[in-house]
């Protein structure tokens, strides 16, 4: 609670794997300042470490497994139901790798935040660190967008980039990709909880007017 007793906006993290970025916004989230409060935390995968991470924070977890389900209808159905139960004003894909159905997705039309690494529209899907490579690329990066009907394909809000050396190999240029994720995930975040960005008809409104092109975090 602020002095004020407004409640923060809720906030709901999907994941899958290590969850590095969830911890991040768990950090982010401890500043006395931060416009929002993680009630959850929600993950396809059993033994994922994102959910100790929680745990040990304190924060509430479910897991819906996915190979329990027969279709992607039935699992975003009881991904639903889980979620709903928190009412959360914003849903976090952090690391989050079940692609979700265009039913889940509109439910929670402009609500709903991914970070992808890569700087899209480029390389949308999985591999984008080899694939950045093997293209011979010199800029690479990472896109938080968001999440519509189209993968990786809604509006992107902000991006970092990383230069690629010519000794890197997909597992430093993802250490380096991560490096920046850590640090741009919080402030869109934040963002987002004061009410600054906002999905339009197909662009983002910043402070209320249509972002040209995506927030950039300055090169380190
Ligand atoms: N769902 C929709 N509808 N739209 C998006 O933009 C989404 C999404 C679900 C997840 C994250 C995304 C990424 O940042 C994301 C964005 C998983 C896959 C994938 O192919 C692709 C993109 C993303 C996440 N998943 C496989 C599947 O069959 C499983 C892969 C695995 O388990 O390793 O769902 O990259
Ligand atoms: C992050 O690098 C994120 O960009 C990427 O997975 C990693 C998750 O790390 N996301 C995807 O590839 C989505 N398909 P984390 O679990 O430590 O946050």
């Amino acid at each position: 609670m602020k002095a004020d007793q407004t409640p923060l906006p809720k906030i709901l993290v999907l994941a899958s794997g290590s969850g590095t970025n969830l911890q991040a916004l768990i950090d982010a989230s401890r500043e006395r300042d931060f416009p929002g409060q993680i009630v959850a935390v929600g993950c396809n995968q059993p033994g994922a470490f994102a959910l100790e991470r929680a745990a040990q924070a304190n924060i509430e977890t479910f897991v819906v497994n996915h190979k329990n389900f027969e279709s992607r209808e039935e699992f975003d159905a009881s991904l639903m139901a889980e979620i709903l139960r928190y009412n959360p004003d914003v849903i976090v894909l952090a690391g989050f790798m079940r692609i979700l159905t265009t039913d889940f997705v509109r439910a929670f039309r402009g609500k709903m935040l991914n970070i992808h690494p890569s700087l899209l529209p480029k390389y949308t899907g999985l591999n984008t660190h080899r694939r950045a490579l093997e293209a011979g690329d010199t800029v690479h990066g990472v896109s938080i967008h968001f999440v519509t009907e189209e993968l990786d394909g809604g509006p992107v809000i902000a991006q970092a980039e990383v230069s690629i050396a010519p000794d890197d190999t997909p597992e430093s240029l993802a250490e380096k990709v991560q490096a920046r994720e850590h640090i741009l995930y919080p402030i869109v975040v934040r963002w987002f909880c004061e009410g600054r960005i906002q999905l339009g008809s197909d662009y983002v409104l910043f402070d209320g007017e249509p972002l040209n092109a995506p927030m950039r975090l300055p090169d380190n």
